[in-house]
């Protein structure tokens, strides 16, 4: 079987420069190693309440971004969560095979609830972590690119295909997770010591700001005390994470990236962190902007429905023999 890849990103607010990192930045690189699966997780984006419209547009936008990262949709499948039936069929079935006490470990899970009442916590958003392992089951993908945060929920999912395939035989394939090695957890321009988050959005660098915007931002990023530019996540978090950024601009190591900014002060330092986000992005944004108002995502999404529906059912029908439910 070809190396499948997949990947998703919720629609829940704008995508910041974390996503972009974690995901749309290494795009082109991807679809030389196997056959993409791309999809936006719609209906992640309702574990938070969420308006009607602003998911609609939202939506749009990632389909819109993801074309402008380079997905191919003659080399990759792009959809939509909501456009597969089966994410939701296979739902049912696995929430059976995953328990209370493992998803009540989960980090995001607590973090999110920490911050809300108990009686406003949604079944859904405790239950995220097995529509995740769905997600990942129904198309048999051996390779799955996230951030950090991500690691403990494909974790998860493999503990689920390994009980499943203890259980029933080798029906499901078994993922790995691959995190890149630099920018695997951007931090906020604001509070380095938390993560760029599309629902925090404290100190973010959003794909869509003005490129006179994200400089003013990078500009005024919390640095440390101190002069020097430094890789050193305890002491200088703010200057850590602005290395990170620039060098996963540039592609190059920490390292790389520490090495060139020798002698330099801070404010020069950011100015050509800025430079290198913006020579990044303001391509990246022509883009986007073309493919919204050319729509040509619509088409791209329903024939990617139409690839990923065949290959999800089949894995669906799969697992429903194999559980002993009858039919087709
Ligand atoms: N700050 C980040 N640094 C590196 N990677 C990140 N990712 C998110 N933030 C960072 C990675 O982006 C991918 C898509 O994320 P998601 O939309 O599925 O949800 P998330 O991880 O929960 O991202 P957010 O931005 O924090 O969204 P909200 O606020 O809606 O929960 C994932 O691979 C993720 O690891």
């Amino acid at each position: 079987m070809s190396n499948r890849i997949l990947t998703g990103i919720k629609p829940t607010g704008q995508l910041t420069l974390g996503n972009y990192i974690a995901v749309l930045k290494g795009l082109p690189k991807q679809m030389e190693k196997g056959e993409l699966f791309y999809f936006i997780a719609d209906l992640h984006a309702l574990t938070l309440p969420i308006e009607p419209d602003v998911l609609r547009q939202n939506s749009i936008d990632l389909a819109a971004f993801y074309l402008a990262a380079g997905l191919d949709p003659n080399r990759a499948t792009l959809f939509l969560q909501s456009d597969v039936s089966a994410h939701s069929e296979l739902n049912s079935i696995m929430q059976n095979y995953l328990y209370m006490g493992e998803l009540s470990r989960m980090t995001q899970f607590k973090d999110k609830s920490s911050k809300m009442k108990e009686n406003a916590i949604g079944l859904g958003l405790f239950a995220y972590p097995v529509l995740m392992a769905c997600d990942i089951i129904l198309y048999d993908a051996k390779t799955i690119p996230v951030g950090e945060d991500q690691i403990q929920h494909v974790e998860l999912t493999r503990d689920l295909v390994n009980r499943f395939n203890n259980r029933y035989g080798e029906v499901l394939v078994l993922p790995n997770y691959e995190v890149k090695k630099v920018g695997a957890r951007i931090m906020s321009l604001s509070d380095p010591k938390v993560k760029m988050s599309k629902s925090d959005p404290k100190g973010d660098i959003f794909l869509k700001d003005d490129l006179s915007v994200i400089r003013k931002k990078i500009m005024s990023a919390v640095t440390d005390s101190g002069s020097e530019v430094k890789y050193d996540v305890e002491n200088k978090p703010g200057v850590s994470n602005l290395l990170v950024i620039y060098a996963s601009m540039k592609d190059i190591t920490v390292e790389e990236a520490e090495k060139h900014f020798e002698g330099y002060r801070y404010g020069d330092f950011k100015r050509e962190v800025a430079d290198a986000v913006i020579e990044e992005l303001e391509p990246f944004q022509n883009r986007y902007k073309e493919i919204i108002a050319n729509k040509s995502y619509e088409k791209v999404l329903q024939e990617g429905a139409e690839r990923a529906r065949k290959v999800a059912n089949e894995t669906l029908r799969r697992v429903q023999k194999a559980i002993g439910l009858l039919g087709k």
